[in-house]
């Protein structure tokens, strides 16, 4: 894929099962698409006039690229080839095989316009994303949570991911490398998926740094199975993100059907205290630095842990719905969107293409 990527100047864009395959720093892997992407990601499946599909399931498809793109396909199941969206060429073929024949055959290009583009909107988004890592705003933000993360989880570390803001929040801020490993409830997106999935990594993986995130709402589902982990004395990290509502349906609720608020809302919890009497050794952490001292202290434990991270209200960047480029759209709705996601120092991929073509 990269080898792939680097001769024809070609971004690359996953889907959101694949991070973590391709290092997160190739500076031409834009991250994925849809709504748990990242900016550049989700923006230039409508930039583009070529796609080179390999293997894709993704359900959302159809909404998420350039409709009148080009489309070549290759997957290993014929059954795929035009079922999530149109193909022109469809190729029945193993993907490193194919992409390696590809490779062969084909000549080098120069950077395009758009390939430079795609990279500076990277850097733009990646910079973003950074100049958040040491906020002290209270309740504390996502960013400076996963820079912690990022620093004292083991280079062969397991996450098992619940369903909600947490995809959203770990696809787009865990910078996975090493031997880690992680994995979702992708197509179901069943709530509540994590305790239980940190049970078969502990059991796959004994001798690895296992953590299970959460939101509270996904936490309280299946909250029990930290039993399990008591009684076979499993030592996972299990972290549970309490902003107090269903969030990912908060923001749909809001984004996509503008309804009043409903049903979302949850009820401030003590997770520490519900872990303790399950038998964990528990921690209710409010900033970055009782994060990182919750995370050393639960090194020298082999007992389950559970930390609830006090965590902030505000959604997610949007990525579905996004107000940033004023060659299109009101100015109005940009002031609010940038004002609501501190997106002050963000451009739109159409800025960086301009520049780039200049
Ligand atoms: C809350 C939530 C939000 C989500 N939002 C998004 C989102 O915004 N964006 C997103 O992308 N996903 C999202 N997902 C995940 C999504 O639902 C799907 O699970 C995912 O997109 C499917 O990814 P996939 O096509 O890579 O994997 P799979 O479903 O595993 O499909 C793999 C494909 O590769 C083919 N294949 C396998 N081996 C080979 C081979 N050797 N050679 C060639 N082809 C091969 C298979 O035939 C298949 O077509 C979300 C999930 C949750 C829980
Ligand atoms: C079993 C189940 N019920 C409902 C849903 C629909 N759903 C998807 S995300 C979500 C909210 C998740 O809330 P929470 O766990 O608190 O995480 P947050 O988004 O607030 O971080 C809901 C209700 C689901 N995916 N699975
Ligand atoms: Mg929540």
């Amino acid at each position: 894929m990269k080898a792939a990527s680097e001769k024809f100047k070609m971004p690359l864009v996953s889907s959101v099962l694949v991070e973590g395959i391709l290092e997160d720093n190739y500076p031409a892997y834009l991250g994925s698409t849809g709504r748990v992407a990242p900016k550049p990601g989700a923006e230039i499946g409508f930039s583009t006039d070529l796609i080179i599909w390999v293997g894709n399931n993704v359900p959302f498809s159809i909404f998420l690229f350039n409709k009148k793109a080009k489309v070549i396909q290759i997957d290993v199941n014929s059954e795929k080839f035009g079922k999530r969206h149109h193909t022109d060429v469809a190729m029945l073929a193993d993907a490193k095989k194919a992409l390696a024949a590809l490779v062969d055959a084909g000549e080098a290009r120069d950077a395009s316009a758009f390939y430079n583009a795609a990279l500076a909107d990277k850097k733009n988004w990646d910079d973003w994303q950074a100049s958040f890592k040491d906020s002290t705003e209270s309740p504390v933000r996502p960013e400076p949570i996963f820079d912690v993360l990022n620093q004292e989880a083991a280079d062969n570390a397991v996450f098992a991911i619940d369903v909600g803001n947490v995809n959203i929040d770990f696809e787009r801020l865990l910078k996975m490398h090493g031997d880690q490993k992680w994995c979702t409830s992708g197509i179901y997106a069943t709530m509540g998926w994590a305790v239980p999935a940190s049970l078969s990594a502990k059991t796959n993986f004994p001798d690895r740094e296992v953590y299970s995130l959460s939101g509270d709402g996904g936490f309280a589902m299946l909250s029990e199975e930290l039993l399990t982990q008591v009684k076979y004395n499993m030592h996972v990290v299990n972290i549970v993100f309490s902003n107090e509502t269903l969030g990912f349906i908060e923001a749909e609720q809001r984004d996509d059907s503008h309804q009043p608020q409903s049903g979302t809302d949850l009820i401030a919890t003590d997770w520490a205290k519900v872990g303790e009497g399950y038998g964990a050794v528990t921690f209710t952490v409010k900033t970055k630095a009782e994060f990182k001292q919750a995370l050393e202290d639960a090194k020298k434990t082999d007992k389950p842990v559970l930390i609830d991270v006090k965590y902030t209200h505000k959604m997610p960047f949007t990525t579905e719905h996004m107000f940033i480029d004023p060659s299109w759209q009101d100015q109005g709705q940009i002031d609010e969107f940038v004002k609501t996601y501190d997106a002050q120092d963000l451009k739109p991929f159409s800025y960086f293409l301009k520049q780039a073509q200049a």
